[in-house]
């Protein structure tokens, strides 16, 4: 019994000692409360343009961003959006504008958010558990920037320096290639010099990131090098798990799990961590998210092991300064942008190392949608020409299909084809059949690209692969976007409709998509040319898109020369 008394006294005093201590988090929202605006419903927003606006305890304009800015009111902590108002007017209106202008972000909010605001802590218990060996070997983070902006690129400083072990953190190699903008010049290097970690080289042109990436790499000396672009966001413990698998073995390439931070709210948005995005490519040569693939899945032993991946994204990842050296850095004729993480994917894979995302590791990334600064025209289709000149062996045709044999002036790549064979890597073959399964595809093909409904010749409506395979359904027909993507399709020799390793098949009444196998009479279908049919052999009906009451589908139907029957691929080979 008195047992029971204690437990019971015990946990009331826990209780209330709970409640007379305010967390971080509570004291912070405690400091917002007169900004906080209730939506409809029920969810709550905060009001940045009420602390610039009429209320709270500051009166002047100059004073609210005072404050805001020395962190009385500070926006953006725990990763929190900072919301506006819709209906800006005056000075503001224009700066806000400006700001999206410049960085194709919302600069203005950037600037309001302290560049060491809090962010949420996305390890759990079994990441928390692991003690990283106190040996690790140290890291220089390496950061290119071309006209970033002041407070994305010292967030993105300032988080690499709260958050990674000093002892590991050996220094911060900027490299800032050829910025114009103002702040970036002896503002910046006013700034970094109170911090003797940090190096800043200059390049004397405009060298694009991938060589900006070579020359800073050059410079370090740590068994590790880690690249961030310029507008991340480290969280806490990002650098200790991607060191631990480079210590474990030196071939190991690793990226942490990158998040989003939303270009207007500067919300910091996380993956959801059952269901962790890993990368693959398209045969435009372009990198793509894409969900684990059920037979990687099964092979895990714990959601947060590290997973194995086709490729990385490119711009956020740690690798042994040697291996990296070994593989011949990037081709250094590559321009601008793209193309790099490709390279160094294949290469990694096919020269005897591995790439996987390590789900204990989170960095934010401010997603852009189009480039604020001034790229040359055509560097991203140069540079994945040489790629696959150098790496693609047989399977390039794919790509120089999809741009239609145009190649242009794409320089030398001997020298890079020497390098491959001197480093004895293993072919693309081995690389598709080994690590990326489902993009290997016969290579004999007829046709390729967008598959549309020439009925009234208005090129809308697409074959469309998305949302495939979960169950058995109609295929979708949807706008075409011109992307490739979901809409790119093959027409092979052997009559097959192919979507990676799905077929265009013709099942329970349904036309739908279905894992190719190599005899499947179902899955053949006869394009022909004159007539503009996608036949099915086996019923010798044609493809139809037929307006029903859910919109426009895809059936089969008897051949009659309507033009619902006639379709047309971008690219045919025997037009
Ligand atoms: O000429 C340039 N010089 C530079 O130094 C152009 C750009 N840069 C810098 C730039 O300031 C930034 O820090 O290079 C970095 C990347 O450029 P972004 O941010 O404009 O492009 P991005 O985010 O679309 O870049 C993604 O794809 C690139 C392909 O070449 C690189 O691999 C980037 O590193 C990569 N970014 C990421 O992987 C982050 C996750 C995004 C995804 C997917
Ligand atoms: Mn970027």
């Amino acid at each position: 019994i008195s047992i029971l008394w204690f437990v019971a006294l015990f946990t009331i005093i826990r209780k209330f000692k709970t409640n007379s201590t305010f967390t971080d988090q509570q004291l912070f929202e405690k400091s917002l409360q007169p900004f906080i605006k209730w939506n409809k419903n029920g969810t709550k927003q905060l009001d940045a343009w009420n602390l610039l606006g009429t209320s709270g305890p500051h009166t002047s304009f100059k004073d609210k961003l005072s404050a805001i800015k020395n962190k009385e009111f500070p926006l953006g902590n725990f990763g929190k959006p900072v919301h506006t108002k819709d209906n800006i007017k005056g000075t503001i209106r224009m700066l806000v504008e400006k700001g999206w202008q410049d960085n194709a972000f919302n600069q203005f909010i950037s600037d309001m958010i302290p560049v060491d605001r809090t962010l949420p802590d996305f390890r759990n218990e079994w990441c928390l558990k692991r003690n990283y060996s106190t040996v690790l070997p140290q890291a220089s983070i390496v950061i290119c920037f071309h006209n970033e902006a002041w407070s994305t690129l010292l967030r993105t400083i300032h988080s690499v320096i709260n958050r990674s072990p000093r002892h590991l953190l050996k220094e911060i190699v900027l490299v800032d290639d050829y910025s114009s903008m103002n702040h970036l010049k002896a503002q910046l290097d006013e700034y970094i010099k109170n911090f003797t970690q940090i190096k800043l080289i200059r390049t004397k042109k405009r060298e694009g990131l991938i060589r900006a990436r070579i020359i800073g790499t050059k410079q370090i000396i740590t068994p590790v090098a880690v690249f961030l672009d310029s507008h991340c966001e480290c969280t806490e413990g990002w650098l200790e798990p991607l060191i631990e698998r480079i210590a474990e073995n030196p071939k190991n390439v690793v990226s942490p799990v990158i998040d989003h931070i939303d270009t207007s709210t500067f919300e910091y948005i996380s993956q959801d961590p059952k269901d962790i995005q890993i990368g693959g490519f398209d045969w435009s040569l372009k990198f793509i998210w894409r969900p684990i693939p059920h037979y990687l899945k099964i092979e895990r032993q714990n959601l947060m092991a590290p997973i194995k991946t086709p490729t990385i994204a490119g711009g956020l990842f740690a690798i042994n300064r040697k291996f990296f050296k070994d593989l011949g850095y990037y081709d250094e004729e590559f321009d601008i942008w793209g193309g790099e993480n490709l390279e160094l994917s294949f290469k990694v894979w096919m020269c005897g190392g591995s790439l996987e995302i390590v789900p204990c590791s989170h960095v934010g990334h401010i997603f852009r949608d189009r480039f604020p600064y001034y790229a040359t025209k055509g560097s991203f289709k140069r540079n994945s020409l040489r790629l696959a000149e150098v790496w693609l062996d047989e399977y390039a045709k794919l790509y120089f299909q999809r741009i239609g044999f145009m190649k242009g002036d794409y320089g030398d790549v001997s020298k890079r084809k020497e390098l491959r064979k001197n480093l004895k890597c293993k072919s693309f073959e081995w690389y598709l059949s080994n690590v990326y399964p489902e993009m290997k595809i016969p290579i004999d093909i007829a046709g390729s690209g967008q598959i549309f409904n020439t009925g009234n010749d208005r090129r809308t409506e697409c074959l469309d692969a998305t949302f495939y395979p979960n169950t058995l359904k109609t295929i979708n027909l949807l706008p075409c976007h011109h992307q490739g993507g979901n809409q790119f399709w093959l027409y092979t020799k052997d009559g097959k409709i192919r979507f990676d390793h799905l077929c265009l098949d013709y099942l329970l009444g349904l036309v739908t998509l279905f894992t190719c196998w190599e005899r499947a009479v179902t899955q053949i279908w006869l394009y022909d040319t004159k007539t503009r049919y996608i036949r099915h052999i086996q019923t010798q009906d044609c493809l139809k898109v037929a307006r029903t009451k859910l919109g426009l589908q895809v059936i089969l139907e008897t051949c009659m020369g309507d033009n619902s029957q006639k379709w047309k691929m971008d690219n045919f080979d025997f037009e």
